[in-house]
């Protein structure tokens, strides 16, 4: 449970808050940094987003006043290191936020993190974290409500309308609760208009990535008796050949596990240092379980790796012969 009046004393006790979220960021991050930003100019507050990563180019219409700021030593380290409060969002291990990580041990003020990833680091001073939330966008519009601050507004209500939506699979994955179409239905009340965020969210794909798409989708290996094992490859060379980034490759592997007998998928990406590896499940299959054994984390069917010290000609067959072996023990073989 979250205690929604502990995080508005907090919210409203300083003057100068520092917001981010994890490395490459996805709406739910971006819808939760801009909320959040919103939330504490309401509260007269000075508050600043600043990232590790560059904004993604599909999101930035949730940044109608452009103020979120890419990360750069010499301008920011001074204005984070003595924030009041530092706030993270959609994340919940200092390592996620990658170039801003050093910081993190620095910081003068007071760490929040407001999460719904399981396992948080225990490194913050206040923790607001449940699982049960589809989003953490889906936290913050309950915050707006239980607090009863200010009334739901489109400024409010689009980058949480984003956030929920995209983090439910457009309102299909587990947690995808009455609760949540009716939150969605009152963001709908607000102004929000679900065929403008559909459409530039998700149809906003530049002709080179659909070409990078059909690499990957060509790429694609099946192990298992049953093909339930779907492994999916995206070299350097082929973000070189369609000049791509690694961010434009991040719904590659959904398309993937709509193969019918498909019940564990794992995207293997290139970085210009090391690989990641994104990795989708279906139904109770635990994939953050099986992300673990290689440092990984994150949800039940939705989780990943990310190796800078090991290429991935090193440890894909590796990776993949315990991914064989793994899903044996979860279907008891
Ligand atoms: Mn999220």
């Amino acid at each position: 449970m979250i205690d929604f009046q502990d995080l508005d004393i907090l919210l409203r006790k300083q003057d100068n808050y520092v917001l981010t979220t994890h490395v490459n960021p996805d709406a739910d991050a971006i819808g939760s940094v801009l909320t959040l930003q919103r939330i504490l100019r309401i509260y007269n507050k000075n508050a600043r987003i600043i990232l590790c990563s560059e904004m993604p180019g599909y999101l930035r219409f949730l940044d109608t006043e452009n103020i979120i700021e890419f990360y750069q030593p010499d301008k920011h380290n001074d204005v984070i290191i003595n924030a009041d409060t530092f706030v993270c969002l959609d994340f919940n291990r200092v390592d996620r936020m990658v170039s801003m990580a050093p910081l993190f041990p620095k910081l003068k003020g007071l760490k929040i993190c407001i999460d719904h990833h399981q396992y948080p680091e225990e490194v913050f001073d206040y923790l607001f974290y449940d699982t049960d939330f589809c989003a953490t966008g889906h936290i913050l519009y309950e915050f707006i409500e239980q607090t009863n601050f200010a009334p739901m507004t489109l400024s409010l209500a689009e980058p949480l309308y984003a956030a929920i939506m995209t983090d439910t699979g457009s309102f299909r994955f587990e947690r995808t609760t009455s609760r949540v179409h009716r939150i969605a239905a009152e963001l709908l009340d607000a102004g929000v208009i679900p065929v403008k965020i559909h459409g530039e969210i998700f149809d906003q794909n530049s002709s080179a990535k659909m070409l990078l798409l059909g690499d990957a989708l060509k790429s694609i290996e099946y192990f298992g008796r049953n093909d339930e094992l779907g492994v999916m490859t995206i070299t350097r060379e082929n973000f070189r050949i369609y000049d791509s980034r690694e961010d434009e490759t991040e719904q590659f592997i959904n398309l993937m596990m709509s193969a019918a007998k498909i019940q564990m998928g794992m995207n293997f990406i290139e970085l210009p240092r090391g690989f990641k590896v994104s990795l989708r499940s279906k139904n109770i299959l635990p994939v953050h379980h099986f992300a673990a054994r290689f440092g990984g984390g994150g949800h039940r069917n939705a989780a990943g790796i990310r190796i800078s010290d090991k290429s991935l000609a090193e440890m894909k067959d590796i990776i993949i012969s315990d991914a064989i072996e793994f899903l044996k023990e979860q279907n008891n073989e």
